[in-house]
């Protein structure tokens, strides 16, 4: 009898042993996960701020943003590189400004295979990597050896790449799509039972239910990707890794709509960020105003999973950031201003002219913009006499029912004129706007004399700025003709533009 004791005591001590060792093991494994977080990257094309729930927005759904900003941080003031699909994706990937990246600052274009991108980073380091549907581009990297934002599960989707991964490797996932990149199914919001009436429209649109239904047709798109963002927290959370996974979900620029897409206005410029991490975010549900770059993003991702970021990245991690008790302004000193431009979009010049090079500066007050071609048009020619071809008219602006409207009544009276211009009219090299009276940025204040101070020192800010992150555009670095860029596209250009070889 006292032997069995002595036995079971033993088994005891043993078992106990064993289950302390295991879970010293764990805890081990645990930390060591710890370090080296998984990622997800969700991206909306066209998806502009303030189109989420959480943003006051009264008609667009979107629970899952709005969960992981409640249960991790909103960025109030995020905003991206370039109002424009394959530059904003460039700087994403790259960590860098686009006007860095010579080619690669232009829509449908290249990317320089030698240059450092997050995702072959992480690859190197022992992540596994994919991506879905929209990731890089558009434009041709066939010159490249991996795909820059990873490998392909478009066909077989997030729940297959993790079917595939081993527990123990990290992951960093992209998790694109096409919403709510135009076209949309004309009616498709209505139908969904959106209340147009409550639709708040940007200023710088006209009132009326045509504009009214085709922004309830983005929401539509809007609220279908929230919607595959929920399915992937799922698939996070059925594997048991949504906790050691930071999960941002943005867009890649505003919508597409007059004055907003390939514009630098906060209409075109700013986006939605929410980021969640529950292993790495001590206090959530804070709302952040500091400013935000998106080429901040691959810096960030890098130092979280412990790899040497590159030099060349001109983006600043957030890590001290997410790792705050704050809210409202975290870092005012390295984030009291953000800076974004744009190259050419489409060639929508007559005669070859290029794109619209634009380069802005915006801090809590201003917005300053300095338009480098002002005798250009900023949305393209308006070339009407060739608008049977589809997209040779404006091509800077998607085509749809708002932009149609916009056209066909511009002369209805004075304030269809002015909507008409501040969409498609020429506009002078320097603009200003007080965001704080105007925050819709309508009224330029560059010529005002009670601004000229103000306007004054934001344009040597910026130049200096420029001079600082090698822009071409700036005195002391060598000139890059983004101009001469092939144009790889076969949409939206003007009528008389002859492809560059
Ligand atoms: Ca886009």
């Amino acid at each position: 009898m006292k032997l069995i004791t002595r036995t079971s005591s033993i088994l005891v001590h043993v078992l106990l042993s064993a289950l302390l060792l295991a879970t010293l093991f764990a805890t081990g494994c645990q930390k060591e996960k710890l370090q080296k977080p998984n990622i997800l990257f969700a991206i909306a094309d066209d998806w502009g701020w303030p189109h989420a729930g959480v943003y006051g927005d009264p008609v667009v759904q979107t629970p899952a943003f709005d969960r992981l900003a409640s249960e991790g941080i909103l960025f109030n003031h995020a905003y991206i590189s370039s109002p424009s699909c394959t530059p904003s994706r460039n700087a994403i990937l790259t960590g860098q400004y686009h006007w860095r990246l010579g080619p690669g600052a232009n829509l449908w274009s290249t990317l320089d295979p030698t240059t450092p991108v997050y995702p072959l980073l992480l690859e190197d380091a022992g992540y596994k990597i994919g991506r879905f549907r929209k990731s890089w581009g558009p434009g041709d990297i066939s010159n490249w050896d991996r795909h820059p934002a990873g490998h392909d599960y478009t066909g077989t989707g997030f729940a297959a790449f993790m079917e595939e991964r081993s527990p123990d490797q990290p992951f960093c996932f992209w998790l694109g799509t096409s919403d709510p990149h135009r076209g949309y199914d004309k009616g498709s919001g209505k139908k969904s039972g959106m209340d147009l009436d409550k639709i708040r429209l940007f200023e710088c649109f006209p009132d009326h239910e045509n504009v009214r239904s085709d922004v309830a047709d983005y929401y539509y798109e809007v609220q279908r990707f929230d919607t595959l963002v929920a399915s992937a927290i799922a698939i996070l959370e059925e594997y048991g890794e949504l906790e050691n996974t930071i999960i941002v979900m943005t867009g890649d620029h505003g919508m597409p709509f007059p004055r907003c897409k390939s514009n630098n206005y906060d209409s075109g410029a700013r986006i939605p960020l929410a980021i969640r991490w529950g292993n790495g975010i001590d206090i959530s549900g804070r709302v952040l105003d500091d400013f935000i770059s998106t080429t901040d993003l691959a810096p960030t991702f890098l130092q979280l999973a412990g790899v040497d970021v590159p030099e060349v990245m001109s983006g600043l991690s957030l890590l001290n950031i997410l790792k705050s008790s704050k809210g409202g302004i975290v870092d005012a000193e390295n984030r009291s201003f953000v800076l974004h431009g744009k190259e050419r979009h489409v060639p929508g010049q007559e005669e070859n002219m290029g794109g619209y090079p634009v380069r802005a500066i915006r801090n809590h007050d201003f917005l300053y913009i300095r338009n480098f071609e002002p005798e250009r048009w900023p949305s393209g020619t308006p070339d009407y006499l060739e608008a049977s071809i589809p997209y040779c008219w404006l091509g800077d602006c998607d085509n749809g029912p708002t932009k149609t409207y916009m056209v066909e009544n511009k002369e209805k009276d004075g304030l269809h004129e002015t909507l008409w211009n501040l969409s498609f009219g020429k506009r002078p090299a320097e603009e200003l706007y007080d965001c704080n009276k105007d925050p819709e940025q309508m009224v330029n204040l560059a010529a005002n004399p009670a601004y000229q101070e103000i306007r004054a020192k934001l344009s040597a800010q910026l130049l200096e700025q420029l001079e600082l992150t090698a822009d071409p555009r700036s005195a002391s670095t060598e000139d890059f003709d983004f101009d001469a860029v092939p144009y790889l596209g076969q949409g939206p250009r003007h009528p008389s533009y002859k492809a560059v070889k």
